[in-house]
């Protein structure tokens, strides 16, 4: 199957590196590509990336021809999930969502440690949309900016394992979720060093993926997953229109 791992933000470093994180769990019949948006922030670490980021996920969407078996989006803010979801047929995964779902299934709570303290509103709201209320126990920033994960250093990694460790004995949780899809590269060392799951939400959705794709389920065309309407976009944006 091929597989199209969409990073929306715009860090050539970061994309290479979910695209070999991807490519270490994925079955050894499916192709990944990994890409990102042409226009956009580097890294997203608020509302307004989030927004711009969003966008440069339709684009990615848009431009994919011919319509790969599977999508993951490759940032823990799932940006642009429902819009891609509506504009293909494919399962589309968000990494969030992914990882929230995998983390349910190994402990009663887990909890997320991510970037910026900035951006825990943001998994909170996710958490709350997905209905994770009851299992996710608590949302960590370590206040790492995301592009000090194209090269994560051992001061880094140290941080991330301190507040995970944290995190495990205050919220009382089982497992850990990495908030950000620049810690994916850091999951078996820190997974080895906590002796907890720690749950990367890239490893798990190309593994969903696979199996949503393997089950033969598409994403549904009835209600408000339908194709976009058909209209004119004017602008910057007009390539993106239907
Ligand atoms: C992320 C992520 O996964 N990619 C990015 O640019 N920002 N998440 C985060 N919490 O900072």
């Amino acid at each position: 199957m091929r597989l199209l791992v969409i990073n929306p933000n715009t860090s050539e470093a970061m994309t290479a590196g979910i695209g070999r994180a991807a490519r270490a769990v994925a079955a050894p019949g499916t192709e990944v590509v990994a890409v990102q948006p042409s226009f956009g922030p580097r890294s997203i670490e608020g509302h307004y990336d989030e927004a711009v980021a969003a966008a440069g996920v339709a684009e990615q969407v848009r431009a994919c021809a011919p319509e790969p078996d599977a999508v993951v989006i490759a940032c823990f803010g799932d940006p642009g999930l429902d819009a891609a979801r509506e504009a293909l047929a494919a399962p589309v995964l968000g990494i969030a969502e992914a990882a929230f779902h995998a983390a349910a299934m190994l402990a009663t709570g887990f909890s997320v440690v991510t970037t910026m303290t900035r951006t825990c509103v943001m998994a909170e709201r996710l958490v709350q949309r997905y209905g994770f209320e009851r299992t996710c126990r608590g949302i960590h920033g370590t206040d790492i900016a995301v592009l000090e994960l194209e090269n994560a250093q051992p001061e880094a990694i140290a941080r991330i394992e301190a507040c995970a460790r944290e995190a495990l004995a205050r919220d009382r949780s089982g497992a850990i979720v990495l908030g950000c899809a620049g810690m994916a590269e850091l999951t078996a060392t820190l997974q080895q060093r906590l002796g907890v799951p720690v749950i990367d939400g890239v490893a798990a959705a190309v593994k969903f993926a696979e199996a949503l794709a393997a089950l033969g389920l598409r994403t549904s065309k009835a209600g408000d997953y339908a194709r976009p309407l058909p209209k004119e976009y004017v602008g910057w944006a007009r390539p993106l229109g239907w």
